[in-house]
């Protein structure tokens, strides 16, 4: 693939309950993010990271909504505001935004840059469904929120910061999902989302899968968000993350599955922009899941055995 990936770092935690995730940029560079791109002959351009002012010294109830709990919204707002232009910058310069998070709130930023002039497919590589709003999230973590945000769910519809018209329900695949909240349960059968769980992997495998899941983002879009939460992976693979759920997908799995994205995206040009998300060095062993995050964000961009 001969293009330029643009390294975007969000060090911020706002949105997950344990601290650490505000080191996850650093952590996957370190873990070689550089030269594993290079190695998938894309060119690196790291932008550096967006400035994120630290949690203590800001009131997380300070712009709560009116219904409900979504902690540190004031800020997440501002950060994602920043982050899309950022995104849609990089996109309008011929490039593809890599953004490395950071909790999964940032994926708010990056979908709505992204989606900024296209229709955007999304998949959504998590062991969690992140389709809570602030009137039904248990935790008030907005990390557990940003397909709501997107979408314009629940106290969201307010919130035009958040929101990306040029997302639709139906052009959202997640895959791996095993971590479910009682009213998320119900709000994905609901709706028109897609949901591959790790059963359907169990069942059929992670190529069949994916493939599936790129047949409904790529459906009526102009391109594709990849959108990886390293708690989809077992935590056996990656134990540096803030809400680890067992029976994830293994090394190989993670890897076959992004090499498959990649080899539609040699085909069809399909990736607009990707976002790594929730790897906290606090937790990890050796770097070991921002290492993985690296080496995975190296598959997606075309890094091949031979
Ligand atoms: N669904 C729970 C837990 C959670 C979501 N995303 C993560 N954890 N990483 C919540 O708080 O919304
Ligand atoms: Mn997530
Ligand atoms: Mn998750």
């Amino acid at each position: 693939m001969d293009s330029t990936v643009r390294i975007i770092g969000v060090p911020m935690d706002y949105g997950a309950d344990r601290r650490g995730v505000d080191m996850g940029p650093s952590a996957i560079r370190y873990g070689g993010l550089g030269t594993e791109l290079e190695d998938a002959g894309v060119e690196p351009v790291d932008g550096g990271d967006l400035f994120v002012p630290r949690a203590e010294e800001r009131d997380p109830d300070a712009g709560s909504p009116r219904r409900g709990n979504a902690k540190f919204l004031r800020e997440i707002e501002d950060v994602c505001t920043r982050l899309s232009d950022r995104v849609a910058d990089a996109i309008g310069n011929g490039e593809f935004p890599l953004v490395l998070g950071g909790d999964h709130s940032v994926s708010i930023g990056s979908l709505r840059g992204s989606s900024r002039d296209a229709d955007l497919g999304v998949i959504w590589f998590d062991a969690h469904a992140d389709l809570n709003t602030p009137e039904t999230s248990p935790s008030g973590n907005v990390h557990g929120m940003p397909l709501s945000a997107t979408l314009g769910r629940g106290m969201f519809g307010e919130m035009e910061w958040a929101n990306a018209s040029g997302v639709r329900e139906d052009a959202i695949a997640y895959v791996g999902l095993r971590s479910i909240d009682e009213r998320e349960r119900k709000r994905v059968r609901e709706s028109e989302l897609t949901a591959f769980t790790m059963s359907d992997i169990d069942e059929r495998g992670i190529t069949a899968v994916v493939e599936d899941a790129l047949s409904v983002a790529t459906d009526g879009t102009d391109g594709i968000h990849v959108s990886l939460d390293l708690d989809w992976l077992d935590p056996t693979t990656a134990p540096g993350v803030g809400t680890p759920v067992r029976g994830g997908v293994t090394y190989r799995e993670a890897h076959s599955a992004l090499e498959t994205v990649s080899r539609r995206h040699d085909a069809d040009g399909l990736i607009r922009s990707m976002d790594v998300v929730e790897v906290n060095p606090i937790l990890d062993e050796r770097n070991e899941t921002a290492t993985v995050a690296a080496e995975l964000a190296a598959s997606a961009f075309g890094k091949q055995i031979l």
